[in-house]
């Protein structure tokens, strides 16, 4: 007997864990009472019956009547469409996206303020803007046209928003530009704070340390610690933040350029040296250690200075090029001739060679080669 109460009261407590589980702790099944909600509690509502020596008495009414208004609990949390997005150098308006619920049981307004921190470049033009949320979603924002500014460049409030409780959320962008000078894997740190004001105002709501008065709206602070130790936000502070970050993604190209001689005309190819009527050969090396694919790469490479001091002459039609994008990345003879569709030629006036329609993904090369002759 003993056993099956146990039994039973095991099954009890394993529900209720599901229960909780299965409920994710703080979600309201109906909506919070609003702060501000008077209960009332009438004198018909409390009956005391008693007894004197077994014989029952008449029953004794509450007297007083403890009606008491609803305080209001602040409580709001962020999160985040992205913890990390990928900017280009010299891009402009790169989007951060944030959402803030308001989980207490109140209409709030809120004001944002944002801080880069800890980072390794930082953003320019940081502005912060407030939408109702159709744009959050996407990749970008397709257009600011239908969103507030709410903070400017220099971090200044410009005005707040309103999100009613039980609930409902607001969305909130951060944009930034990059110059074209910034690194690959660089990071913009932006720490998003929004804290809670009176409804229509930028006025923050206090929490009150003040004993309960029963029919007084009083405020208690409930928030979490959105980043966790950083000095922006605490436990129980009236604000809550979140952090996400701009990732640099870009090409880095590096050029390598040697010589080796070919042919002489007294060992041919067999161990040839650097004599006049050798053949040397140019061999430039372009790759990518960056994070990025580059295109539209075009090599432009001038021996004006060596062929007008007479010490080489360029060796026609000895232009090779090998390169992932193009012919199977084998390498393949490029013609002298402009605009003949292999994107390469000499130019005879200028004495340079050109060769474009490169492509390189990350820790890709190609190669350009071609042949002088020592004068
Ligand atoms: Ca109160
Ligand atoms: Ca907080
Ligand atoms: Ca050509």
């Amino acid at each position: 007997m003993k056993t099956q109460m146990r039994n039973k009261r095991w099954s009890i407590i394993a529900i209720t864990i599901l229960l909780i589980a299965l409920g994710g702790g703080t979600a309201y099944a109906t909506p919070p009472t609003e702060a501000g909600t008077t209960i009332t509690s009438l004198t018909t509502d409390v009956e005391v019956n008693f007894k004197v020596s077994g014989i029952s008495q008449p029953k004794v009414n509450a007297t007083k009547n403890c009606t008491f208004t609803v305080d209001n609990k602040i409580n709001h949390t962020m999160s985040v469409a992205s913890a990390s997005v990928s900017v280009t150098p010299g891009s402009v308006d790169n989007v951060l996206k944030f959402k803030l619920k308001n989980i207490g049981n109140k209409d709030q307004s809120y004001i944002i303020k944002r801080y880069q921190i800890d980072g390794t470049m930082n953003a320019n033009n940081v502005e912060v803007w407030y939408d109702s949320g159709p744009n959050f979603t996407d990749g970008n924002i397709e257009t600011k046209a239908g969103l507030t500014k709410i903070t400017n460049n220099t971090n200044g409030v410009l005005t707040y928003f309103n999100v009613a409780f039980n609930n409902e959320s607001a969305f909130i962008y951060v944009t930034g530009d990059f110059n074209n000078q910034v690194l690959n894997s660089k990071i913009a740190n932006m720490e998003v704070v929004a804290q809670a004001c009176d409804l229509g105002t930028t006025t923050f709501t206090n929490q009150e340390t003040i004993a309960d008065t029963y029919n007084t709206e009083q405020v208690v602070w409930a928030d979490g610690d959105g980043d966790g130790g950083q000095t922006y936000d605490a436990v129980r502070d009236g604000k809550y933040s979140y952090l996400a970050k701009f990732v640099v993604s870009t090409a880095t190209l590096g050029v390598s350029k040697t010589s080796s001689v070919i042919w002489d005309p007294f060992n041919l190819a067999v161990n040839p040296k650097r004599i006049p009527g050798a053949k040397v050969r140019y061999i430039t090396t372009i790759s990518n250690s960056g994070g990025a694919m580059a295109t539209s790469i075009e090599l432009v490479d001038s021996i004006n200075t060596e062929v007008s001091a007479g010490t080489i002459a360029y060796n026609t039609e000895s232009i090779l090029l090998r390169a992932p994008n193009r012919n199977g990345n084998i390498e393949f003879s490029i013609s002298d001739t402009n605009a003949d569709g292999d994107q390469g030629y000499w130019n005879a006036t200028n004495k340079e060679i050109t060769v474009g329609n490169i492509e390189l993904d990350t820790d890709e090369s190609a190669t350009i080669k071609f042949d002088v002759t020592i004068q």
